[in-house]
């Protein structure tokens, strides 16, 4: 009990996390890709870049980036490329391309006791086949990390190889984490060397970027290079741009990207508490930040999520139908969820954002106004009289939505 006791006053003190929509640095370590996927309506773009010092007089120093751009498919699927420019994978080619689909079926949002994801893909420089499964999951601050990998061609060689690899992130408060990772071969010699990373991880406070100072002893982020140690310590950062389509191009996109597919067909307010929709928040996971509060086994999959009618112009989610109802609804992923609601008068609808940038709920005929809802808050707001109202997001006016009030 004394030992639990800490632990549970850290947890309770710890500011209501964010899931820094799943691509955060805040939940995954230097060399553990992690399980998470870009949503679908979404391009993923992280730039990592890595340096090492050479030895006097000259102290010369050599770059090792490499650029992540995926794109989110469907609620779980992400397929993607990296490309490190200047790579020891395979002696013959210095630029090295890893192509990859990463799916994530398994979110610990959505009620799975670990988020796991199984990647495959093919790296041209190594000529290899290489795969891994991912499992994470949070215990209060602290967020777990397995990966076993098999490198089918292991750095341009005719050798399979397995590595098996661990990390851990503990998360200091909203902006700030520490991780560390090691990843060990598990079928080659004492010759081949572990390979290891530690960071300091940024959520940049009010963007939706995250920021990692680290140092390691790999060399490109390619599931290749990330198994394999160097004789020389490099140091780098990464930094991860998720980029909204919907921001762009107006509705499609953003209709593509509902904040889940279950969330838009499960009324929360009628299937959980609030306390267990608070307990189910997207706190410890690395996958996505737009699962339903709640578990949704009535939910439609995905795919039918996405054959469906955009959820802001059909299908009005019916919140409540009774007066005195209290409705949850969310703001994720740059979008209200459900964009369009349907209430009956007398309702209040409490909006909570799990977006780590600011929101805010605001009529278009200025009837009402939720000012800034900062990340993790929420705002209520009663609707007493019949009618229709729409609404939009101040500092993101792109972002819209409907209440229909009978
Ligand atoms: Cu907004």
């Amino acid at each position: 009990m004394r030992r639990v006791i800490p632990i549970l006053l850290v947890a309770a003190v710890s500011p209501p996390v964010v899931a820094a929509a799943g691509q955060s640095l805040l939940e995954r370590s230097p060399n553990i890709a992690g399980a998470w996927v870009a949503p679908a309506g979404r391009l993923q773009f992280n730039f990592l870049h890595r340096f090492q010092v050479g030895s006097a007089p000259t102290r010369k120093v050599t770059n090792y980036p490499t650029f992540l751009l995926g794109a989110g498919v469907g609620s779980s699927l992400m397929v993607g490329a990296n490309y490190a420019t200047n790579s020891d994978v395979a002696e013959r080619y210095p630029n090295e391309w890893e192509f990859f689909g990463r799916w994530a079926p398994w979110s610990t949002d959505a009620g799975a006791p670990v988020a796991a994801a199984v990647q495959a893909g093919y790296n041209l420089a190594a000529q290899s086949v290489d795969g891994a499964l991912v499992l994470a999951r949070g215990f209060g601050p602290v967020r777990l990390q397995a990966e076993g990998r098999v490198l089918g061609h292991a750095y341009d060689r005719a050798e399979t190889r397995v590595v098996a690899a661990g990390g851990a992130v503990v998360r200091l408060g909203r902006w700030f984490a520490l991780g560390a990772d090691l990843g060990v071969p598990v079928n080659a010699g004492d010759t081949v060397r572990a390979a290891w990373g530690a960071g300091l991880q940024f959520a940049l406070p009010y963007t939706p970027h995250t920021l990692s100072l680290q140092v390691t002893n790999t060399n490109s982020a390619t599931l290749e290079g990330a198994s394999r140690g160097g004789r020389q310590r490099r140091y780098g950062f990464e930094f991860t741009v998720p980029i909204t389509l919907g921001r762009f191009f107006g509705r499609t996109a953003t209709a593509a990207a509902p904040p889940a597919p279950g969330a838009a067909a499960v009324d929360p307010a009628l299937t959980a508490t609030p306390a267990a929709a608070a307990k189910a928040a997207p706190a410890d996971s690395g996958v996505a930040v737009a699962a339903a509060p709640t578990p949704a086994p009535t939910a439609p999959s995905a795919d039918t999520a996405r054959r469906a009618p955009a959820p802001d112009r059909a299908a009005p989610t019916r919140l409540a139908r009774r007066a005195g109802a209290v409705s949850r609804a969310t703001i994720s992923n740059l979008a209200f969820g459900p964009a369009r609601l349907q209430v009956a008068a007398g309702t209040t609808i409490v909006w909570t954002n799990r977006d780590p940038v600011p929101h805010s709920v605001t009529a278009d005929d200025g009837s009402f106004d939720s000012g800034v809802i900062e990340p993790g808050k929420t705002w209520r707001h009663t609707f007493t009289r019949p009618g229709t109202y729409n609404f939009h997001c101040t500092p993101h006016p792109f972002m819209k939505g409907v209440v229909v009030v009978r």
